[in-house]
């Protein structure tokens, strides 16, 4: 690199950038996986803002073959000019100076905030190298940097036509700081992309991964924006009627959009967002879309006679059952609150979406009373059922309450008392159940037999999932509670093994079970506490020694070692229930041999594991059918 004298200025670049690269956690949050994705986020960022601005229609993303990324934009390109604060250009103080609350150049309205809109600078420190080009004024202007260093002046390295313009930046993320991974995957982009399309109507985002034999190609364009995201949240599911009910303006200069539609399912998925970042702990855009919601609805049911003067009025929760909404805000200084800064402080917005909401959801409620019915004879039916549900679980309080040890009487218990040395088992089938009885380790194993098919509890009720016997023999076993009463302290087990046949039957109940956890405990999978046990497939034997082989590959390697010879004799497990107590403690459940599989969960990603569940676990076969065959993947791994 070539030697510079530097400046008053550009020593205060250098510290900036270097107290990026010292605590890089401050600016994206962490560097794990996580944090390396947010820096291709950050960089989309910015355009994205430029089409907000409304002079670019097209991002293009590219995963390239060395797993480096490259962003372009057809926008105006960034400035090259002269910047008269620094007297440097344009481009150099974006790409180079730290800027609090992403805000560039002056002038510009920039709206990103929370985790992201640090600014570019911030991706620039924390690649081992970044290059810009820029497409203005009929020229190609390019600057290169290294861990955030100049490598030369913003150059001009060719000619273009005039009305040809847009940015085009390349980083390769620095492994020195990236330590656990640097390498991108397409789903995560993809997702955060996909939603980032839906946030932003009209905007063409093409995601492209041009790595050696996994290329491939997503472009997403929605016109209808987030009534299009609800659209594709509600796709596995039973819509309620036809129309999304969209309501938008300005308020106190915040700008709301909110689109929702119910269906005949009983899980609430709103998501909300602020200046296109997700507020996974809400805040006051969200109190004020429920606020309007819950008001609006119980006006139209008093005045229209579906409630009398002596009912009792619909809660938010009667009403949002089976609602999938989104609730995006652009706020132009966004207050965040809360442990994880995640959660939208400002009060204006909560009077912005309130009003908005409930002035446009009057009037369509007043046009379209089929719909209207329909929503508020779903939250009756919703209201007894809570108050059915809520008479069980007084029920079962009262239970644990009069006697001190209600646990199931299927559980083996262990007999160590500390949870953080305990697993449990639950186990598909009472004969399996018998053999791991038998092969545990009593002080920290206890093992929870299931009989059959577990209740797929997407498709009922809470009254009913509560009545079902073997949701409360888990719900009592682990202790916790479930809902608004968990209370992670309370865990019983810091281990909970799922442990099914490895056939289509045993995924099943596997997915069952899973699907029952993060509805109503995601908080386990969430702090790692749920895992799968991987029995074996095969069993081999040769001259009195065993080997068990895990998958296809598994056995034909071992064949291979071993040599295929007519004494070997290969049995193929069908069951669990086929194992005697000593093989399934050897090759399942013995702590110190077998394979578990921590169950993940992607926590930036919560509608699309909620679409995931409705595909899996809902009434429809189609969509069900097509997931399966992009993601044998899941199936096979169960990998959420
Ligand atoms: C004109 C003026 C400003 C920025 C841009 C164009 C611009 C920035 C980016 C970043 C990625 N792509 C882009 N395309 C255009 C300055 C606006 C301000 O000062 O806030």
């Amino acid at each position: 690199m070539a030697e510079k004298n530097y400046g008053g200025d550009q020593i205060q670049i250098l510290k900036g950038l270097e107290a990026v690269r010292k605590r890089p956690g401050m600016y994206i949050g962490s560097t794990s996986g996580r944090g390396l994705h947010h820096l291709v986020y950050e960089i989309v960022d910015n355009s994205v803002d430029e089409a907000l601005a409304g002079y670019c229609d097209t991002i293009n993303v590219f995963i390239n073959k060395d797993n480096s990324i490259t962003v372009t934009d057809n926008g105006r390109g960034v400035p090259v000019d002269i910047n008269h604060e620094t007297g440097r250009p344009a481009i150099e103080v974006v790409y180079t100076m730290l800027h609090a609350g992403g805000k560039f150049g002056g002038g510009g309205y920039k709206v990103s905030g929370g985790l992201h809109g640090v600014g570019a600078s911030v991706v620039n420190a924390l690649s081992k190298w970044m290059d810009v080009e820029v497409k203005r004024d009929g020229h190609i202007y390019n600057q290169r940097y290294e861990r955030g260093d100049i490598c030369y002046d913003l150059r001009i390295i060719g000619d273009c036509p005039k009305e040809e313009t847009g940015t085009k930046v390349t980083f390769l993320p620095d492994d020195e700081i990236f330590q656990e991974t640097t390498v991108f995957e397409f789903n995560i982009l993809k997702t955060r992309l996909r939603e980032m399309a839906f946030l932003t109507k009209g905007i063409k985002i093409v995601l492209t991964d041009l790595r050696e034999g996994i290329e491939q190609e997503r472009v997403f364009h929605y016109e209808g924006g987030i009534k299009e995201f609800v659209e594709y949240i509600n796709k596995s599911k039973q819509p309620l009627y036809d129309q999304i009910i969209y309501c938008e303006g300005v308020k106190d200069n915040v700008s709301v959009e909110v689109a929702f539609q119910h269906n005949d399912g009983f899980n609430e998925v709103v998501d909300s967002f602020v200046n296109n970042i997700k507020t996974p702990e809400g805040g006051t855009h969200l109190a004020g879309f429920r606020n309007a919601l819950t008001k609006t609805f119980n006006d139209y049911a008093r005045s229209n006679k579906i409630l009398k003067e002596s009912d009792q009025g619909l809660s938010g929760d009667d009403i949002r059952e089976g609602l999938t909404a989104i609730v995006s805000v652009k706020i132009e200084d966004p207050q965040f609150e809360g442990q994880t800064k995640q959660k939208l402080g400002n009060t204006v917005a909560r009077s912005a979406v309130d009003n908005i909401v409930s002035t446009q959801l009057e009037i369509f409620l007043e046009q379209n009373p089929a719909v209207a019915k329909s929503i508020c004879e779903k939250s009756l039916l919703a209201q007894r059922a809570r108050e059915a549900a809520r008479k069980a679980r007084d029920l079962t309080r009262r239970k644990t309450a009069l006697e001190s040890t209600s646990l199931p009487g299927k559980l083996a218990d262990c007999s160590d008392k500390d949870p953080k040395n305990c697993e449990i088992y639950i186990v598909e089938g009472d004969s399996a159940g018998g053999s791991a009885k038998t092969a545990r380790s009593r002080a920290t194993q206890a093992i929870l037999p299931l009989r059959g098919k577990i209740l797929n509890v997407e498709k009922a009720r809470l009254d009913r999932i509560l009545g079902n016997k073997e949701i409360q023999a888990m719900i009592t076993a682990f202790g916790t509670g479930i809902h608004e009463d968990f209370d992670i302290s309370k865990l019983r087990y810091h281990k909970i093994i799922i442990m099914t046949d490895a056939d289509v039957d045993g995924a099943h109940i596997a997915t069952l079970l899973l699907t029952f956890l993060y509805r109503f405990m995601p908080e386990l999978i969430k702090q790692g506490h749920v895992y799968l046990a991987q029995p074996p497939l095969y069993k081999i034997e040769k001259n009195k020694k065993v080997w068990y082989a895990y998958n296809d590959d598994e056995l034909n390697k071992i064949m291979l070692e071993i040599g295929r010879d007519q004494n070997n004799k290969v049995q193929r497990y069908k069951g669990l229930g086929e194992m005697d107590a000593e093989q399934l403690w050897e090759t399942t459940m013995d702590p110190e041999r077998r394979i578990l599989l921590r169950v993940d969960m992607n926590e930036d990603d919560e509608a699309e594991l909620d679409v995931t569940f409705s595909t899996l676990m809902g009434d429809k076969v189609e969509p069900r059918r097509e997931f399966i065959e992009a993601n044998a993947k899941f199936v096979k791994n169960l990998d959420i």
